[in-house]
């Protein structure tokens, strides 16, 4: 039997950054040492907010998809890409990047009204180009544009002043660094690609790089999450990861960041391998949403609008609000954050599909957010039909999309017994309901309170 000493030292270090909220022995990630119980209040604003908005912005806007005449349906961030821009051209965009209407209170406010709890922007996506006053390259908003402004200082604050989390995504990939360069056949090696090449002795110096930009990054904007992205280059390893993982959080140990940091991650899937520890807190599945629930598991869902992230003014595949918010609540029930992103445009306006599409989803939050904010994932074992569910401590919501037609709603059993049942948006007006071995069945109005989703509470011992 190994001694306690042993084990917890062991413990310390396996890690998991996949670690259940269950699981008993302290835990490391990438050798920082945490408990439990530190780490379950490292992580509650973030278990408890389960709604966040991602922001796509960046020179890509410029083009908003269109290069030399060429479009194509492929993401609006990828220009640099899927149009083979060398990087001396895509430079160029740096001096028609003018984003005079960018509004920091009114981001803020169209996020905070939608019922978010947190913002995750872009300090620098794949092309390399820092969104904020970078002090470590002068490939920056500030030193490179006609702008000269720092959006990114103005959105923390606001954000603070608002009472939400601001957080940033920074790119592991990066198309602009020079010792960076691509070698596939028919593409120009400064252009973009889905992998790059270090010159010799590059990546040390790439490291060094990034290990500033996060310095200045976490020091002056103090972001409460680093979603990393890009890290799906052969030049980088699980280990680099870990370290990456450590420098992070000695820099701000209350950090939480994502499993792109290191190698973990399964593809879009976005939940990382069990073979082994990976570093990283939560999973990020992109653009889709885990078939089954994941309760005790950190992970977030990261989706479009419409099908791109970074801004293209023809891309008018819009999501309706039902699907978004059935999408929130269907990720709440299966104890998941929603990321939900937004890509403004050159001028720095959120484009006014997003905006409708927010205010609905701010409309639902308002009357039914208890139903959303600090649950836990549906104790139901099986896919309600009707719906979805999530839970607090003696409580359910039940959110019904299909209406009963005889008003009568069959709840499965799940081993609690109800003792009181009520529509969220009317709690003083009681429903009735039957018991019976293998459930429950409610009598509801005639028609739903919303089509969408109505909530209703049971409340349970
Ligand atoms: O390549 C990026 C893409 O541009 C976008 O940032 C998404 C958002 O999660 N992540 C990568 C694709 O997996």
């Amino acid at each position: 039997m190994r001694t306690l000493n042993t084990l917890l030292i062991v413990s310390f270090l396996l890690g998991s950054p996949l670690a259940t909220q269950q699981q008993a022995s302290p835990q490391v990630n990438a050798t920082f040492i945490e408990t439990k119980a530190q780490r379950d209040r490292r992580m509650s604003w973030w278990r408890e907010a389960r709604f966040g908005m991602f922001i796509h912005w960046g020179l890509y806007a410029v083009p908003a998809g269109e290069y030399n005449g060429k479009r194509s349906d492929r993401i609006g961030e990828w220009i640099m890409e899927w149009a083979d821009i060398p990087r001396a051209d895509y430079e160029k965009f740096a001096g028609q990047f003018n984003p005079v209407k960018f509004d920091a209170k009114e981001w803020v406010r169209i996020a905070k009204d939608a019922g978010m709890k947190y913002i995750v922007i872009t300090s620098k996506h794949h092309d390399g180009f820092a969104m904020y006053g970078s002090k470590v390259s002068n490939y920056n908003i500030v030193d490179a544009t006609p702008y000269r402004r720092d959006p990114i200082r103005e959105l923390a604050a606001e954000a603070k002043k608002q009472g939400l989390k601001f957080c940033f995504y920074y790119s592991i990939l990066d198309w602009h660094y020079p010792a960076a360069f691509v070698d596939a056949p028919g593409k120009n090696p400064t252009a973009g690609n889905r992998t790059t090449k270090l010159r010799p002795g590059g990546k040390d110096e790439y490291v060094k790089y990034m290990k500033e930009q996060l310095r200045e990054l976490i020091t002056i904007y103090d972001p409460a999450v680093l979603w990393f992205d890009g890290e799906w280059q052969d030049w980088w390893t699980e280990a680099d990861g870990q370290e990456l993982y450590h420098y992070v959080r000695t820099l701000k140990p209350d950090i939480i960041i994502n499993n792109r940091v290191g190698r973990g991650r399964q593809g879009m899937q976005g939940m990382s391998k069990t073979d082994q520890e990976y570093a990283g807190d939560f999973g990020t599945p992109e653009q889709q949403v885990p078939a089954n629930g994941l309760p005790g598991v950190d992970w977030e869902s990261c989706m479009t609008m419409n099908t791109t992230w970074g801004f293209k003014f023809y891309d008018d595949k819009w999501k309706s609000p039902e699907v978004i918010i059935r999408n929130l609540i269907d990720i709440a029930s299966k104890g998941g954050n929603y990321l939900l992103n937004v890509g403004p445009t050159a001028e720095g306006l959120i484009p006014a599909p997003s905006v409708e599409r927010l205010a609905a989803v701010g409309k639902w939050m308002k009357l039914n957010g208890a139903s959303i904010y600090g649950t836990t994932a549906s104790l139901f074992s099986t896919q309600l039909k009707f719906g979805r569910a999530t839970s607090k401590p003696g409580l359910v919501y039940l959110h019904i999309f299909d209406w009963p037609t005889d008003g009568a709603l069959r709840v499965p059993a799940w081993g609690k017994t109800v003792t009181k049942a009520y529509l969220l948006t009317t709690p003083a007006r009681s429903l009735k309901f039957n018991k019976s071995a293998d459930g429950v069945t409610l009598q509801l109005p005639a028609q739903a309170v919303d089509p969408i989703a109505t909530v209703v509470v049971l409340e349970t011992k």
